[in-house]
């Protein structure tokens, strides 16, 4: 097993090498300019655009505030429907904002928002969609379109895990009206910390600006409540030394997951959440679900296995965010509202993934799930009598 004192983790940030960053923070030094769309930032936006595939981007200082922002941009009030399965962040901006969210059950194979449930979840209050790409996988994207054309709704993404994720070679970033990417450490392509919105409307882009710094139009006129979202010149500088590396890194993350695959595929109560048919993945997680009926025993069981080892996986996204003191009251975050969320929240666990963990361990973290398995399924087979001999 893992007998390095070296803990594994869900995942590592991907750096470059020290000496290129200091040659980068020697030219701010020398600029002394570390805020407030610098050279480097200015550069990180077109650099981020021609890697996403899109015409529009506003870089952040975290995907949180870029979040908030763009449902600030977009005017959006009352109720927003939008997914429990999440990081709080994603509902959270809602709240911050005055909307109420309105939770929506999710499909058991994307584990994204389900386009079939959002109709009946839609009054007179409804302003947007909120979906997420969650772990990379794609919303029901053009599902999600017809339903908010019908009903003259916006469309808002959470595509912090999708960066680079593409749908029949369309890029992730061109679907809806604005979509949120998150540059933090345990994202595939970071800024430190760091954020950016996409949109194709080109009208957005002054008030994004805009709201983003404390609204200010000019030295004597600030004409929006904004607030600082800027991205600093060393999370810039950061970002324009990852991003070089990103391809790489996700051809290495690509032959992780093909090994994760071929070794779990097919253990009984394992299931691999994969992307659909046409979908380049953003090789952000490696996913599974656990079902307790044919593994014999449970997701936590697997987990404490797991650390046992001195490695840690997480269980993102447990407990659903409908569960939450601050949003349980609401009458759509019911358990029985969202069966299949409720479900999956039980059985999923992100196993480590990032390109500098060797095979070997990957391997070694898969013979512990299967021994689990052998040993809970054979446990479940013995007789009462049997299993007070065993223990
Ligand atoms: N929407 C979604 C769907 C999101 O997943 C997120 C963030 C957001 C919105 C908000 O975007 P940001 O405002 O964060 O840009 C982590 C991240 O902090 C968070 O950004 C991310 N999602 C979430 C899924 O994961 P935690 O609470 O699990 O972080 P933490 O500190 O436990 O770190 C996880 C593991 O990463 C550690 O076990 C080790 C490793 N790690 C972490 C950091 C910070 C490192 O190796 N180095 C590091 O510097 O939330």
């Amino acid at each position: 097993m893992n007998r390095s004192k070296e803990p594994i983790m869900v995942t590592r940030p991907l750096l470059p090498e020290i000496d290129s960053y200091k040659d980068s923070l020697d030219s701010i030094w020398e600029s002394k300019w570390l805020s407030n769309n610098g050279r480097k930032s200015q550069k990180l936006e077109v650099e981020v655009a021609n890697y996403l595939g899109v015409n529009n981007v506003s870089l952040f200082n975290n995907g949180t505030i870029a979040l908030l922002t763009a449902v600030q941009s977009l005017r959006l009030q009352g109720e927003v429907i939008t997914t429990p399965f999440s990081f709080p962040a994603t509902t959270h901006v809602l709240a911050w904002n005055g909307i109420q969210p309105v939770f929506c059950d999710i499909c058991p194979e994307t584990l994204t928002i389900d386009p079939k449930r959002i109709e009946e979840l839609i009054t007179a209050r409804t302003s947007a969609i909120l979906g997420v790409h969650v772990f990379g996988v794609p919303c029901y994207v053009e599902e999600i379109q017809k339903i908010a054309d019908r009903h003259g709704l916006r469309v808002i993404y959470d595509g912090a895990h999708a960066f680079g994720t593409e749908i029949d070679g369309k890029p992730i970033g061109t679907f809806g009206d604005i979509t949120m990417f998150s540059f933090h450490p345990t994202k595939l392509f970071h800024t430190g910390e760091g954020g950016a919105l996409t949109f194709n409307d080109e009208n957005l882009k002054d008030r994004i600006n805009l709201l983003k710094n404390f609204g200010i139009k000019n030295q004597e006129e600030v004409i929006l409540p904004g607030i600082n979202g800027k991205m600093n010149e060393l999370s810039a500088a950061m970002g324009l030394e990852v991003l070089p590396l990103v391809d790489a890194e996700r051809q290495r993350r690509a032959e992780i997951r093909n090994l994760y695959c071929s070794r779990l595929e097919n253990v009984p109560g394992v299931s691999i959440v994969k992307m659909p048919n046409g979908v380049k993945n953003s090789e952000q997680y490696f996913v599974i679900r656990i079902s307790e009926k044919d593994f014999g025993s449970n997701r936590d069981h697997v987990f404490e296995l797991l650390k046992e080892r001195n490695i840690f996986p997480r269980k993102y996204f447990y407990p659903l965010i409908s569960k939450y003191p601050c949003y349980s009251a609401l009458s759509s975050a019911r358990p029985e509202a969202l069966p299949v969320a409720t479900q999956i929240e039980s059985e999923v666990l992100c196993l480590p993934f990032y390109g500098e963990l060797p095979l070997e361990v990957i391997s070694n973290i898969c013979n512990v799930i299967i021994a689990a398995c052998r040993k809970s399924q054979a446990g479940s087979k013995m007789t009462n009598r049997e299993k007070v001999d065993v223990a």
